[in-house]
């Protein structure tokens, strides 16, 4: 990883509820994440729970892998590492805890788009002091589907949701954001680039029609003081019963 003001980092990051953060990982760790994802997606996935993904539409490519913290030990280790740990624990708050390294694969023309959502509606934690670092894998462009984060949104709380219908992001906001796209911050991204946002920032993202893959991976970490909210709980079992993820 390049090294980081770490002070800077966490002042930004309580402010804005993002933070872009250029080479997270090098190019050869890049390669090395895109090979065990395609070896993992052609010699494992089969064997594993159906929840471990979200196809697509076309019901055989995949958007999402879930949970390859606990499937893959190669995934695992790679988000338990301490370089990364001691990153995000200023900003959670306390000790971070691992809790789940993902996909949105977001393929070449198929690729769907995720509604406005917080993504404390899934993680349901209180205090909210969780955060996701999503790592570009392939270039992220204005054209293949970016992710476009709400700056502050953070501080604003838990806004109300609804269901969304959409496999793989079923609890979205109630209300699209106020602020135009054109003032929100959009994660264009290189190979190894990340951004970090907070459990509680507005965010959304297109379909992916161009030709082009628009694969991230994702580490989610909460400090191990949080605990699940009850109310935050029920509402997502809701939204996860009427559009399972697989
Ligand atoms: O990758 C995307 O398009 C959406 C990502 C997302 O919703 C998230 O990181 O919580």
């Amino acid at each position: 990883m390049n090294a980081i003001d770490t002070a800077q980092l966490s002042a930004d990051y309580e402010r804005e509820g993002v933070v872009l953060v250029r080479q997270f990982l090098n190019a050869d760790e890049v390669a090395a994440v895109r090979a065990e994802l395609d070896r993992y997606i052609r010699d494992d996935l089969a064997s594993m729970p159906l929840n471990a993904r979200t196809l697509e539409a076309d019901e055989k490519t995949v958007r999402n892998l879930w949970r390859l913290e606990e499937h893959n030990g190669w995934f695992r280790q790679l988000g338990e590492r301490e370089d990364i740990r001691a990153l995000v624990a200023p900003l959670v708050h306390g000790e971070p805890l691992l809790v789940g390294v993902e996909t949105f694969n977001k393929p070449a023309r198929i690729g769907s788009g995720v509604p406005y959502h917080q993504d404390n509606a899934y993680f349901c934690q209180s205090p909210p002091d969780m955060l996701t670092v999503w790592v570009a894998i392939d270039a992220v462009t204005q054209a293949n589907g970016p992710v476009f984060f709400v700056k502050g949104s953070h501080l604003e709380g838990m806004l109300p949701t609804k269901l969304s219908g959409v496999r793989g992001n079923s609890i979205g906001m109630a209300e699209p954001s106020a602020v135009p796209l054109e003032e929100q911050f959009c994660g264009l991204l290189a190979p190894g680039d990340a951004t970090i946002h907070h459990c509680q920032t507005i965010h959304h993202s297109a379909p992916n029609t161009t030709e082009h893959s628009r694969l991230g991976l994702l580490f989610v970490y909460r400090g191990s003081h949080t605990q699940t909210d009850p109310a935050l709980k029920a509402a997502y079992t809701v939204a996860a019963t009427a559009t399972p993820p697989a």
